[in-house]
């Protein structure tokens, strides 16, 4: 049976986020930019031999609207904070964004987030190990694409699908081995979104 995923793509304008999303779902890639689109796309992909109907929802210029972001915080199971390697700005307003989504899921042991690091085709001015290093310290898996060559697009969204099972599989099973303390099921404590 097809497991149903909602994913959110956060990060500051035109680091790719919608790129990444029509590269995903319709396998094609466009120039131009039109910061104030705002959507959402569904796709049906098989990763790790399992279907999965996934809802994409992709957000707009409303950097600053946090009601809107809220929403779709909400809405949102798996996130992509996407950044541009171009763009040293949008790299430091990652951290930003990771708190404002981990804060929206307050109750939650643990949030699939995965960094994204795109434009990779084009000259970098923010390196992998800085990438590495801030994905480590939010406690995030860390992935870098084109959206215009497509280099680890598929990866990017499967790595969330995948984070997504796994903290599911989690959350189903509080008290089993792998858990060290059993009590803490009903710990409401912060925790980080996934532990390296
Ligand atoms: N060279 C290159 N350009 C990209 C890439 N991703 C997006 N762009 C371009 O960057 C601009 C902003 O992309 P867009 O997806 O609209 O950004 P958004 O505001 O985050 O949704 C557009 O002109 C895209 O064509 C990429 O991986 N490589
Ligand atoms: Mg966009």
């Amino acid at each position: 049976m097809a497991e149903s995923i909602s994913i959110g793509m956060f990060g500051p304008v035109a680091v790719g986020k919608t790129s990444l999303t029509v590269q995903y779902v319709s396998n094609t890639f466009s120039e131009m930019h039109d910061p104030t689109l705002e959507d959402y796309f569904e796709t049906s992909k098989n990763i790790d031999n399992k279907v999965s109907k996934m809802t994409i929802y992709d957000t707009g210029g409303q950097e600053l609207a946090y009601t809107l972001l809220n929403d779709t915080i909400k809405d949102s199971e798996g996130f992509l904070i996407v950044y541009s390697v171009t763009d040293p700005e949008s790299y430091e307003k990652v951290k930003g964004i990771h708190s404002k989504i981990k804060s929206s899921k307050e109750g939650l042991k643990e949030v699939p987030i995965v960094l994204v690091a795109n434009k990779i085709d084009i000259t970098r001015m923010v390196s992998t190990e800085q990438g590495q290093s801030l994905a480590k310290e939010l406690g995030c898996k860390y992935m870098e694409t084109s959206a215009k060559t497509r280099v680890n697009v598929e990866q990017a969204f499967a790595e969330v699908v995948k984070e997504v099972r796994r903290i599911r599989i989690a959350a189903a099973a509080p008290s089993s081995p792998s858990s060290p303390n059993p009590s803490s099921p009903s710990s409401k404590g912060k925790k980080s979104c996934k532990q390296q």
